[in-house]
């Protein structure tokens, strides 16, 4: 089972694709099973996200001491976090050393993407395809590619034709940029826009920003750590883990346990104030059903929509940038450090492409509402193939050889968001129909990691080799994902959530929306049960695939 480094084809028990947050722990987990593990990463390096999103101030919107592992105690207190909120060059360094002190790196290649895995039922083994031309032979295929891992650069007219530079924040370059004097115009004004707008303001000579839907932004309000507030956490470690993994996002935020309809007004605004001076996504936690009740909503987008007013100083220029058709937080809630204050610099220019589109893009720059704006460098902060884009990239093939890209064409199916029918032994990490992206990406990592950990640990113990999920138990997965959805504002909103940004997509709110604590004690009895609503056998030889039970 000792992978053959220099063959051109090997055998492992299992292949995890990725080496971010999911693939290192999940690495790390399988040895620990004393399994046989290659991990395939397509970047040079580590970290996944972080790796990949180096544009000026990416940053964590989730505080540093809770974006961490919880696995190991003595990690824990051994790392340093020197901010608040984390920065990327952080992160990574932090994805690093994880990589290096549970020695993980000798199972990782590097510079290489798996293009395809198929499922073969004659031995119950997953054949998995690299760029490299590597074919590995696993056991179990488990992805670890991320929900916001597909860079997406849209199809504009004319976008190879321009003679400048041009970058995409998910793909930024390992040496930095610097726009020093430059013309530059930046397209998308989600998270990633918000946090590199006013950095690269601060260089470049005029800035255009290419707005279509005006965000909420919360003040991140980030700090250097204090000893303090370090040592609380270090200290009460234990206790507050577990609070994550019981909370609704995966992190400890206060929430405040009442209706914003059941205060008064005035008891109203001052959450909402303390909260906004507080700064970060935790606004979000002023009440609870700020995210099911529209009237509830209304008052935290108004407070969000005032304090906008407040701080950009022409009224023209805050009317634009003022979010007014969609529920706050149903598109991804961001935070900002001086995101709305950058729009009273005199080098920087709205450009609200919500009625009049980018038409094109010219050798010169980027033409909208008939107007070319000329620029020598365009950056595209346009976002990701959210959730289900890396996965579809590699051709996954299950029983039969049925495509999961066929398979999944009207939207995401899966049990649990960990495993899809027809599929056996293929896992997703914080895949859709998990709470995924709606939460502390490293909680549902880690609760996600250790769920499958004990899952081939059970299998192993009772020599079943094959696991799948029932077709009935995942139709009502998916069902009871999207009354969960139904119950919310989210559905109302155009996010990448539902897909809504790349034309063509399914229009299907794709993570788990009950809640973190809650999914976590579905999975954990679903275990108890005996994997209820999977298949486990030994084998699915002989055409039939028989059920332990
Ligand atoms: O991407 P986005 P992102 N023409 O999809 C616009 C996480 N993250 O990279 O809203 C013109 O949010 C698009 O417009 P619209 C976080 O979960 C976290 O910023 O679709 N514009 C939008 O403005 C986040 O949500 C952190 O109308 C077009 C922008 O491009 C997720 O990653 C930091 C367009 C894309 O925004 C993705 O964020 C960064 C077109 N054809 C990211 N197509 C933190 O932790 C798209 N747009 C802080």
């Amino acid at each position: 089972m000792t992978p053959g480094r220099e063959s051109h084809s090997s055998a492992v028990d299992a292949v995890v694709v990725g080496a971010g947050s999911a693939g290192l722990y999940m690495s790390h987990r399988l040895r620990g099973l004393g399994l046989s593990v290659r991990v395939i990463e397509a970047g040079s390096g580590v970290g996944g996200t972080w790796y990949w999103n180096r544009y000026p101030d990416a940053r964590c919107d989730t505080e540093s001491m809770q974006y961490s592992y919880s696995f190991s105690p003595d990690l824990q207190q051994d790392w340093h976090w020197t901010e608040k909120f984390a920065g990327q060059p952080e992160i990574l360094k932090y994805a690093n050393y994880v990589a290096d002190r549970f020695d993980l790196r000798r199972d990782i290649t590097f510079n290489t993407f798996v293009t395809s895995a198929v499922y073969d039922e004659d031995d119950d083994q997953w054949a998995i395809r690299t760029g490299t031309g590597e074919d590995i032979r696993a056991r179990f295929c488990i992805m670890a590619t991320g929900c916001l891992s597909n860079a997406r650069v849209p199809d504009f007219i004319g976008r190879d034709g321009f003679k400048g530079t041009t970058y995409h924040t998910g793909h930024w370059p390992h040496e930095g940029v610097d726009f020093s004097g430059k013309r530059v115009a930046v397209i998308g004004t989600g998270s990633s826009g918000i946090q590199c707008i006013p950095e690269i303001v601060k260089q470049a000579a005029q800035v255009y920003v290419f707005q279509r839907t005006p965000n909420y932004s919360i003040p991140a309000r980030n700090h250097p750590m204090t000893p303090e507030h370090e040592q609380s956490w270090k200290s009460n470690y234990d206790e507050r883990r577990e609070m994550q993994r019981r909370s609704r996002t995966g992190n400890v935020n206060n929430l405040n346990d009442v209706s914003a309809m059941s205060v008064s007004e005035e008891d109203r605004q001052s959450q909402y104030t303390a909260r906004w001076a507080t700064g970060g996504t935790t606004f979000m936690a002023s009440f609870n059903d700020l995210v099911t009740n529209k009237a509830s909503n209304d008052t935290a987008a108004e407070f969000v929509r005032q304090r906008i007013g407040e701080i950009v100083r022409d009224p023209a220029v805050a009317a634009r940038l003022t979010p007014r058709d969609y529920p706050i937080g149903t598109k991804r809630i961001c935070a900002d450090t001086h995101y709305f204050e950058t729009f009273n610099r005199d080098n920087v220019t709205l450009i609200d492409i919500r009625e009049d589109p980018i038409q094109e893009i010219v050798t010169s720059g980027v033409v909208a509402a008939g107007k070319t704006y000329e620029v020598d460098s365009i950056v595209f902060a346009t976002g990701f193939d959210a959730m289900t884009g890396a996965l579809l990239k590699v051709d996954i093939r299950g029983r039969g050889g049925e495509s999961l890209r066929v398979k999944w064409e009207a939207g995401p199916r899966t049990y649990l968001g960990l495993a899809t029918a027809g599929f056996p032994n293929l896992f997703i990490i914080t895949g859709p129909g998990s709470p995924s992206v709606l939460s502390n990406m490293i909680v549902s990592i880690e609760q996600h990691v250790d769920w499958l950990t004990d899952c081939i640990g059970h299998m192993r113990a009772r020599q079943l080799h094959v696991i799948e999920p029932v077709r009935e138990a995942e139709d009502a997965w998916v069902e009871h994902v999207n009354k969960t959805a139904n119950r919310t504002l989210y559905p109302s909103a155009a996010s990448w959530y539902m897909g809504a940004n790349i034309p063509g997509k399914p229009r299907v709110f794709m993570p788990y929306i009950g809640g973190v604590g809650r999914y976590r004690q579905e999975c954990a009895e679903i275990a108890a049960k005996g994997y209820e609503g999977f298949r486990l056998a030994a084998s699915s030889r002989a055409g039939a695939f028989q059920s332990e039970d």
